[in-house]
């Protein structure tokens, strides 16, 4: 098989780059911290979401744009916690960012401190969309096993946390944390871990100590600029 190379003598990431950056830079000037959250199927986005908006201590601060491939039981699931809006992308297995700008834009942003998106179900595709959050947080629950971040690199090296959810079930299966910790900073050193089951709040004081955290600095950096 003869291969042809074509000169196109640009970067055709770099459009995609400036528009998250700008996407970002919008957010930042109205003081919302965006978080990209992701993860395989079922381990747990929704659930701690519904989980940390209960425990938030300002009501109606929080909105999310969740990502589904079809239906919108996310969106009815989290409507009763904080404003939603549904992205469903028909078959693709990620959100893009023109996606989420739509979704944004049906949003009421006023008094909001943190945008959550729920990305799609899936560890692989949304570790390569910078969908211009300043967070990307993975879940990974303890029933999908410790040896995961060697094996999805990318979910873990471009994520500056790591929500292990599920803890509740830590006694019933083979998940040892701290190998899971070793491993995944092989890929990411300065990832920051938290242990949650959001069925009962544990660990939710930490999730939320942090976010709130990264925010206030946001906010600083915004302040100083
Ligand atoms: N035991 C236990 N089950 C949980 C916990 N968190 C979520 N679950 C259950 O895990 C299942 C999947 O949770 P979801 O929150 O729907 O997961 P998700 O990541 O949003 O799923 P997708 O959006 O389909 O990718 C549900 O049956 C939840 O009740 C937890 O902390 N402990
Ligand atoms: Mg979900």
């Amino acid at each position: 098989m003869s291969v042809i190379t074509v000169p196109v003598d640009r970067d055709l990431q770099a459009e995609r780059r400036a528009a998250a950056a700008g996407f970002r830079n919008e957010l930042t000037r109205r003081g919302i911290l965006c978080v990209n959250l992701i993860s395989s199927p079922g381990a747990g986005k929704t659930t701690l979401l519904q989980a940390t908006a209960t425990a938030w201590p300002t009501p109606g601060r929080l909105a999310v744009l969740v990502g589904d491939i079809a239906t919108d039981r996310d969106a009815e699931r989290l409507a009763p916690f904080m404003p939603v809006k549904q992205l469903t992308t028909g078959g693709a297995c990620h959100l893009e960012l023109a996606l989420v700008q739509r979704g944004l834009a049906a949003l009421d942003l006023e008094g909001i401190e943190i945008l959550f998106i729920e990305n799609v179900g899936n560890l692989v595709c949304p570790a390569s969309h910078d969908l211009g959050e300043h967070l990307r947080v993975v879940a990974l629950s303890v029933t999908e096993g410790d040896d995961k971040p060697g094996k999805y690199p990318k979910a873990f090296r471009t994520s500056q946390a790591c929500v292990v959810t599920k803890f509740d079930l830590l006694p019933h299966v083979p998940f040892d944390v701290s190998r899971f910790q070793t491993d995944a900073r092989l890929v990411q050193p300065v990832l920051s871990f938290f242990s949650m089951c959001a069925l009962s709040g544990f660990g939710m004081d930490e999730w939320r100590n942090y976010l709130q955290e990264q925010r206030r600095i946001l906010l600083e950096e915004t302040a100083s600029a």
